[in-house]
């Protein structure tokens, strides 16, 4: 699905986030010690390569809701933001570390003056945040932040499966309309 909404491109694709080489920042959803771990993590500590690991240390450790960026390193892309995530049930509240991760990932890229970033569904694997409840989260965050955004022309979210793609396309249309 693509809709443009406020002249910002939004997507929402099935893939690996650490295989989008038209983006410019892939945001991970990273631990607090920014270290590489499984799923998202993984897979973009597994492509960027140890450079990746080793600018990370001098950010680490961050908070929920907090967001850094870097280097992509081998990644195709010039930028990661590593943002941490709350574990659900854990860190509260929530919804608002949640909202937190995709309002400074975008601050962050304003400030850098990107002009595409990818999100994953943050919190949805290892940190167990239920799906529909984190996709009304991140899809809300994001229609909020568009007017105000300047240089970030297109936002992708990247699904790992078609069901988890499906949400998120009926959250966009129930939000945005259409
Ligand atoms: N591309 C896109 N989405 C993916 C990929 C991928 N390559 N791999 C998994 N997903 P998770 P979290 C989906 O666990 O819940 C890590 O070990 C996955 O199906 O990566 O924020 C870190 O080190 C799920 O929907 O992130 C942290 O310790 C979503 O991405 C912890 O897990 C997020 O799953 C972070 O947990």
């Amino acid at each position: 699905m693509i809709k443009e909404i406020s002249g910002v491109i939004i997507e929402c694709v099935t893939g690996n986030i650490a295989e989008q080489p038209d983006i410019t920042a892939v945001v991970n959803a990273a631990n607090a010690r920014l270290q590489p771990g499984g799923g998202v993590a993984g897979a973009i500590h597994r492509a960027a390569g140890p450079g990746l690991e080793e600018e990370c240390r001098k950010y680490a450790p961050i908070e929920p809701g907090q967001a850094v960026i870097t280097g992509g390193h081998n990644l195709p892309n010039r930028y990661v933001i590593h943002t941490l995530g709350p574990v659900y049930g854990v860190d509260k509240p929530e919804e608002k570390l949640l909202g937190d991760c995709y309002r400074n990932s975008l601050l962050l890229a304003e400030q850098q003056g990107i002009d595409s970033v990818a999100f994953p569904a943050i919190s949805t694997g290892v940190f167990r945040y239920p799906l529909e409840k984190a996709t009304e989260v991140a899809i809300r965050t994001v229609l909020e932040m568009l007017p105000g955004l300047k240089s970030v022309k297109k936002i992708r979210f990247v699904l790992f499966s078609d069901s988890d793609r499906l949400v998120y396309e009926a959250e966009l249309s129930r939000l945005a309309g259409g």
